[in-house]
């Protein structure tokens, strides 16, 4: 019954949409084409399997603690399966470094190699999952507020040391899985209150980087992500925007963009034809901050739209990553998994639905009242049709029949962790 519904509401939106020249099939192919990195770090609160694991730091907080977060690598993975199998299409894995299989090993950071992550590298190949890559600066006793740009020179090398094995696995990821592993580095470096010497951190900082990345690593990428502040940290960020986006540009690096990590006026979405014209790719960290950078679940909200459009709208679909970046440990987090990736998933459907070339020609032409009419009148064009059509050919549940699974999953396995 439901699946008649669907398929008629599909038929008629596709006409709908014929009307302006958008052809749903196609779209449906290039949202087939569309990939997600999911952020292994929602599963169990950015904790991690290091053996020696502490009280998270870093400018980081995950609050809540709803029951049944993973606890072992093979929790994480059971989640990270569930979550795939109530989310249409194909989708990668962002893992960070702490997330290593150390099998009960006390392996710091500057002595991780790739052997703890083969398991990963062959899980990934069994569940026809691609890899993704972070180095992790946070939740370590050497973490501080200065990482990578520590005037200790024994720290600094430390961090330097780890970051350059995190390529180093990463290439080894992008090499097994024949594709470009996405390495992200962001690191915490700030002051919580005032300093003067801020030109040295930078200056540090910019050193480390072109330590880290003085050697080739042919198959993975390099980004580089900024924020304007973390909790703690207040007062000044070591790697500010304008420090990353300056570096990127002059080293040919990918700037992430996350979208939890800007004054709460600036538009992450105006991001993306700026940088594009000047660096090579884009990473996204698609998030959204409450207040602060505060990691709530994706939702289909302004600035998430407004990001996806302006990636379509720039016809700049294959120059950027998408990853997810979140951490709620205040709900069922394979719940928080699917709302987000559904959430950025549809935000992207509408951008491809729009039927930029009519909006375009409008708009060279002068008729503004047409831009904005057509603008307008596409919020409330039957993409959600489209959207089901897309769950249904791709054999997952269509609408919050989802729930159903998880709230079973939930009673049968997280609750009774
Ligand atoms: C923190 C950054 C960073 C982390 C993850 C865990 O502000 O957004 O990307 O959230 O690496
Ligand atoms: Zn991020």
């Amino acid at each position: 019954m439901k699946e008649t519904l669907v398929r008629q509401a599909y038929e008629v939106a596709k006409q709908r949409y014929a009307e302006y020249g958008v052809d749903t099939e196609s779209v449906l192919r290039q949202l087939q084409d569309f990939h997600l990195s999911l952020h292994c770090w929602q599963a169990d609160d950015v904790h991690g399997f290091e053996v020696q694991a502490g009280a998270m730091s870093g400018g980081i907080q995950s609050t809540g603690d709803f029951p049944g977060a993973a606890r072992n690598i093979d929790e994480l993975r059971q989640d990270i399966l569930k979550a795939k199998s109530l989310i249409p299409g194909n989708h990668r894995l962002n893992l960070h470094e702490i997330y290593g299989d150390f099998q009960g090993k006390v392996v710091d950071r500057d002595e991780v190699t790739v052997e703890y992550f083969q398991s990963w590298i062959e899980w990934a190949r069994e569940n026809d999952t691609k890899l993704d890559f972070n180095s992790s600066s946070f939740s370590h006793p050497k973490s501080g507020s200065l990482s990578l740009a520590n005037p200790d020179e024994g720290i600094r090398g430390f961090w330097v040391e780890h970051t350059k094995r995190c390529r180093e696995i990463a290439n080894a990821m992008g090499e097994a899985q024949g594709d470009p592993c996405i390495m992200n580095l962001w690191v915490h470096d700030g002051c919580k209150d005032q300093s003067v010497n801020h030109m040295l951190y930078r200056h540090l900082l910019k050193e480390s980087l072109d330590e880290i990345f003085a050697k080739e690593q042919p198959m993975m990428k390099d980004c580089i992500e900024g924020k304007v502040f973390g909790i703690g940290l207040e007062s000044f960020t070591v790697g500010s925007h304008d420090f990353y986006t300056a570096y990127a540009a002059k080293n040919n690096k990918i700037v992430t963009i996350d979208t939890g990590h800007y004054h709460p006026t600036e538009v992450p979405g105006d991001k993306v034809s700026a940088l594009l014209e000047f660096i090579p790719e884009l990473m996204l960290h698609v998030s959204r901050p409450i207040r602060w950078d505060s990691d709530h679940v994706t939702i289909m909200d302004d600035p998430t739209q407004d990001l996806f459009l302006e990636i379509v709208r720039a016809g700049a679909l294959d120059r950027v990553h998408y990853g997810l970046d979140f951490f709620d440990g205040s709900i069922n987090r394979i719940g928080a998994y699917v709302i987000g990736s559904r959430s950025a998933q549809k935000c992207m459907l509408r951008a491809l639905l729009e039927p930029r070339e009519l909006i375009s020609r409008a708009e060279l032409a002068g008729e503004g009242y047409k831009v904005l009419a057509l603008i307008e009148e596409q919020k409330a064009m039957p993409w959600q049709a489209v959207y089901d059509e897309f769950c249904l050919r791709n054999d997952v549940p269509v609408g919050v029949d989802f729930t159903k699974e998880i709230d079973a999953y939930e009673a049968e396995v997280t609750s009774k962790r």
